[in-house]
């Protein structure tokens, strides 16, 4: 059962909601001594910066950037008078890895895990007219029973460093926005929609959680406003006649609102938008509204310069901007949920996303990139820290599940990035993570999850959970690149002669693939990194790809350049990107606009 409600903050005629971002106080805390001397009360010696951000890539000492341990964050407040008798939180869109929080000096909440919200209720301390202080403990450390997983490396010098069993730039703070948030006492704790299709009709099935007992109303309005259905009760049906659909790249929202009611006078209302479609895997398909859908897209990141993970909502502007220009029509949340406001926005934009949980690093190797392609025997999930980590796995879907699931855009759920899949014990982990997804969706979305280079058809033991498979492969990269890109083409058509036998009625998606490209060269005839190898080793996976019927989708990795931990495999971070880092074209990224417009919605269905 969740803590808090995970409903996103708005304004309405009960409810209110103030954004907190800006400058905040900051300061690490190496020692961990700042419980013991009573920063709770206020930082003794703060720098201040960004809220939300990454605080790593402000400063221009390596110390800093490269913290690993406790940090602390505080700022002030005042509360509206007419606020007297609400319910008050702060709402924190995510802080990475995790926190505690003190308002006025009490710990009012901790929350485990970096990339899903929290509330901090602060009612009963809250200081009507005078300044309250909100102060938060924050820490980056990563460890095999956390998602995502890593450890933690000391130095000669007693500093610790973040050890991740993943590429990306360890990055960490209070990255998403922060609100102060007033709702009545009795109010919509959370709500979900599930949706039929009837010929030109649909149904959508409904359920509203309160914390009270008064009665509940729900309204559909269409875009012009107009009331399209409407219902009493807790839980019911919506019919709704002559339905306009949520399609993909071509989105129609209406506007869902819960209402709880004494008599006629509302005691709190809530609204969201919601696309009515239907979600369906069957046939070597991936069906929206019925019709199957070909994938072309993206695994991204959250990244940019200077403020690394933090929401950047310009940035998130540009990115949908590109992505619809070069005709994709989704992507997944690699390797962790998103700021809510990007699947609000893929929602109005019709994008398609496949949600994904922070579970990554799940491989016995500190450079799970590198080592793909060894097949070594490991077991992950055998180990003694696996139950654990089972434990908060199961936790942050449960977040993600409440978070996302009334999203139209969310049409799938990854359950994990790259694990060890070749032991038995991999099987009896998946098991429990795959039925869980399953009870908690209200619409039984597909889940899946992708699988690394050596997760083969003969060696993986986990693939037949997924009801679509996904996989990231690097032929003509790791495996085989450069002049040997001719044998690479060979062994990726062995390996996938062999799913061929293997896939039966299931779709299967490239949820990673492609190779490290330097924006800046060109070479004639190409070599790797430069701008003309990316596009060869491009065409030749869509060689690939376009000779199995039964492969449904292509998600390029990665959007965009990103930031990544240092070593002899990066060049300050991950060149995949089919745009640079500063969001500008490569090459490649006309290349796949000529094949993208030219591949039908239904590619290999038509
Ligand atoms: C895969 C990972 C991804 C890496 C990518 C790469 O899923 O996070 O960035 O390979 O090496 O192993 O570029």
């Amino acid at each position: 059962m969740l803590k808090s409600s995970m409903l996103y903050p708005q304004d309405s005629v009960s409810r209110r909601a103030v954004r907190l971002d800006g400058m905040w106080k900051f300061q690490l805390d190496p020692n961990s001594s700042g419980i013991i001397e009573g920063w709770v009360d206020g930082l003794p010696d703060p720098d201040r910066i960004p809220v939300p951000a990454s605080f790593c890539d402000f400063y221009t000492d390596k110390e800093t950037r490269e913290y690993c341990g406790d940090f602390w964050y505080e700022t002030e407040l005042y509360i509206p008078e007419e606020w007297k008798g609400k319910e008050i939180d702060i709402r924190f869109g995510s802080v990475t890895h995790r926190a505690a929080v003190y308002f006025n000096g009490v710990e009012v909440t901790s929350h485990e895990g970096g990339f899903l919200p929290f509330c901090a209720r602060i009612t009963e301390i809250a200081r009507f007219g005078v300044p309250n202080r909100l102060v938060v403990l924050a820490n980056n450390e990563l460890s095999e029973t956390t998602l995502p997983c890593g450890t933690v490396g000391t130095l000669p010098s007693g500093r610790k460093i973040a050890k991740p069993y993943f590429d990306f730039y360890n990055y960490a703070g209070i990255q998403r926005p922060v609100w102060l948030v007033a709702t009545p006492k009795e109010s919509v704790f959370d709500f979900s929609v599930a949706h039929e299709l009837d010929g030109a009709d649909a149904r959508v099935r409904y359920e509203v959680v309160t914390n009270g007992e008064s009665a509940v109303r729900v309204e559909v309005r269409d875009e012009d406003g107009v009331t399209v259905a409407s219902a009493d009760g807790k839980r019911g049906v919506l019919p709704i006649p002559n339905v306009r659909l949520w399609k993909v790249l071509d989105a129609y929202l209406y506007r869902f609102t819960v209402r709880i009611l004494d008599g006629e006078t509302v005691v709190d209302e809530y609204t969201q938008e919601i696309g009515v479609r239907t979600v369906d895997v069957r046939d070597n398909q991936i069906l929206i509204n019925g019709e199957p859908v070909y994938l072309k897209g993206f695994g991204k990141h959250e990244d940019s310069d200077i403020v690394g993970r933090g929401f950047h909502i310009g940035m998130m502007k540009r990115d949908f901007e590109l992505m619809k220009w070069i005709g994709a029509n989704s992507f997944r949340t690699s390797h962790y949920p998103y700021s809510e406001e990007i699947y609000q926005m893929a929602d109005r934009e019709g994008f398609l996303v496949t949600d994904e949980v922070p579970a990554v690093g799940m491989f016995p190797s500190l450079m799970n990139f590198a080592e793909a392609s060894t097949g070594k025997d490991t077991a992950f999930f055998a180990r003694e820290t696996a139950p654990q980590l089972q434990k908060n796995h199961l936790i942050q879907i449960e977040e993600m599940i409440a978070r996302d699931k009334n999203h139209a855009c969310v049409f799938a759920w990854s359950l994990l990035n790259e694990p060890d899949t070749l032991d038995e014990s991999s099987t009896v982990y998946f098991e429990k993570i795959f039925d869980h997804c399953r009870a908690l969706d209200p619409q039984k979305r597909p889940r899946t999850f992708s699988l690394l280079m050596n997760s083969t058809p003969d060696k993986c033991k986990c693939w037949q959970l997924s009801d679509f498979l996904s996989l990231n492969r690097y032929f003509g990269w790791y495996v085989l690149g450069g002049a040997d890109i001719e044998s690479a083409e060979i062994a990726f058509r062995k390996e996938m002669d062999q799913w061929a036998e293997l896939v039966g009625d299931r779709p299967m998606v490239f949820t990673e693939y492609g190779g490290d490209t330097n924006g800046g060269i060109d070479k004639l005839p190409s070599v790797m990194w430069s701008q003309e190898y990316q596009i060869e080793c491009l065409e030749m996976c869509h060689r690939v790809f376009d000779s199995y019927p039964f492969v449904k989708g292509e998600q390029v990795w990665n959007f965009a350049d990103f930031q990544t931990t240092e070593g002899i495999m990066r060049m300050d971070g991950n060149k995949k990107g089919i745009f640079t880092r500063q969001r500008q074209p490569k090459r490649a990224a006309f290349y796949l606009k000529q094949r993208w417009e030219a591949l039908p919605m239904n590619f290999k269905s038509e």
